[in-house]
């Protein structure tokens, strides 16, 4: 930080398993071990957040489920406890992840605030807010105007930045800021882990994902029921949901010796150590948190070429990219992988390298300090100008 005064900064992202709600997560670990105060506010604590850590608090916001609603609302306690948290410790920013009730909650939060003590509004789009939530008549034009208001908005990608200007047509400008990962040592041997999985000689396959509609779970077990019997592998997916409603569709095509399901894992660096190919069947990814998870292990990916997912890993590179929904291609991909470990190898070592070089907490993070002193120096002199400018006061947020 050489100098620079540290900065309170609030963190709103939903807790829950999902890449918008661990990139927070890790983003807020990573800003507190910077010599930040982090304050995260959401309705539970994300479940990546250490509980141990100086600089690192969690203001939980309370529902209040009255009779009257049919359905409780969450935006307006939020904003509340937004603004509360801001006046009580000042703080600086507020970044927000994921749109959706978030941007506008935090807009209102800072609206409630007098001049002076109004936290600067960063917007932080992950993928559905724009790509399907802005296309909803019942959401778009609300995105859109948290998002004008926000004091600046980023996407995780390229693709989300070209989408976000087409869908809900927002002019302003927006930083693209890659995702990141930092990944934790592992606590067991990849010899231990794939002992303890089964997989023997064969190849271990990882797909990890939160299993929503999205990530075609459909297809990635169409894609291994594919691979030809004399091929020895094994599927391991890491559930972020239960996977119960996947079962009858695994015994319908045989696969319940290829398939080992593991829900709710924390210890993640364990599973991507020991794993030789990532296989994802997505529909749409704006990024795709967990191919470059595995990157970070030396570990290829078989995916999609959609949305970001060719900012994250270039095909024939650092991995293999395939036509969506092309399961006999995806399979064959796999295959060729499967036959030619020392191809595997140099993918995932380049993978590696660039995992490291584009996509570590050391080169996104200074990235989100400097627009958070960008977005407060900004909004100093703003605020300096509507004091010396009373009528100036009435037209400005
Ligand atoms: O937008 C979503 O569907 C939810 C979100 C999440 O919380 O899992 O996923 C998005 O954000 C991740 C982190 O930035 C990205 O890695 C995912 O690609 C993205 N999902 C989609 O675009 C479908």
């Amino acid at each position: 930080m050489a100098g620079a005064r540290p900065l309170k900064i609030g963190i709103t992202c939903y807790p829950s398993v999902g890449g918008s709600g661990i990139m927070a997560s890790e983003l807020g670990e990573e800003l507190a071990a910077r010599g930040h105060d982090v304050h995260f506010i959401s309705y539970e604590r994300p479940f990546r957040v250490p509980t141990d850590r100086p600089r690192l608090k969690f203001h939980p916001v309370v529902i209040n489920d009255y009779g009257l609603f049919k359905y409780p609302d969450y935006t307006l306690p939020l904003s509340v406890k937004m603004a509360a948290v801001a006046r009580e410790v000042g703080l600086d920013v507020l970044h927000v992840h994921y749109a959706v009730p978030h941007a506008t909650a935090a807009i209102l939060a800072r609206d409630m605030l007098p001049v002076g003590q109004r936290p600067r509004v960063v917007t932080t789009l992950h993928g559905t807010d724009t790509t399907l939530l802005g296309r909803d008549v019942g959401y778009g034009p609300a995105i859109a105007h948290a998002l004008a208001q926000s004091d600046a908005v980023t996407t995780v990608s390229h693709y989300l930045l070209d989408e976000t200007r087409q869908v809900l047509g927002v002019t302003r400008p927006i930083d693209v800021i890659h995702n990141f990962f930092e990944p934790r040592p592992p606590k067991r041997s990849r010899a231990v882990m794939r002992r303890e999985l089964g997989i023997g000689r064969g190849a271990m396959l990882l797909h990890v994902s939160n299993l929503r509609a999205p990530k075609r779970i459909d297809l990635l077990l169409e894609t291994v029921a594919r691979i030809r019997p004399q091929h020895a592998f094994k599927l391991v997916v890491l559930a972020g949901a239960s996977w119960a409603p996947f079962e009858k569709e695994v015994r319908r095509l045989g696969l319940e010796e290829r398939v080992i399901v593991r829900e709710r894992v924390t210890d993640i660096e364990d599973y991507l150590q020991a794993a030789d190919i990532g296989l994802f069947t997505s529909e749409m990814e704006s990024f795709c948190v967990s191919i470059l998870e595995a990157m970070n292990f030396g570990c290829p990916s078989v995916a999609p070429t959609v949305g970001g997912i060719p900012e994250v890993t270039v095909s024939g590179r650092t991995g293999m990219l395939v036509p969506f929904g092309d399961v006999e291609a995806t399979a064959r991909a796999v295959e060729s992988l499967m036959e030619n470990p020392a191809r595997r190898r140099v993918l995932g070592a380049a993978a590696k390298i660039r995992a490291r070089k584009l996509f570590s907490a050391d080169t996104i993070v200074p990235r989100y300090e400097a627009l958070y002193r960008r977005v407060v120096e900004d909004g100093i002199s703003r605020d300096r100008a509507i004091e010396g400018n009373p009528i100036a006061c009435a037209s400005s947020t």
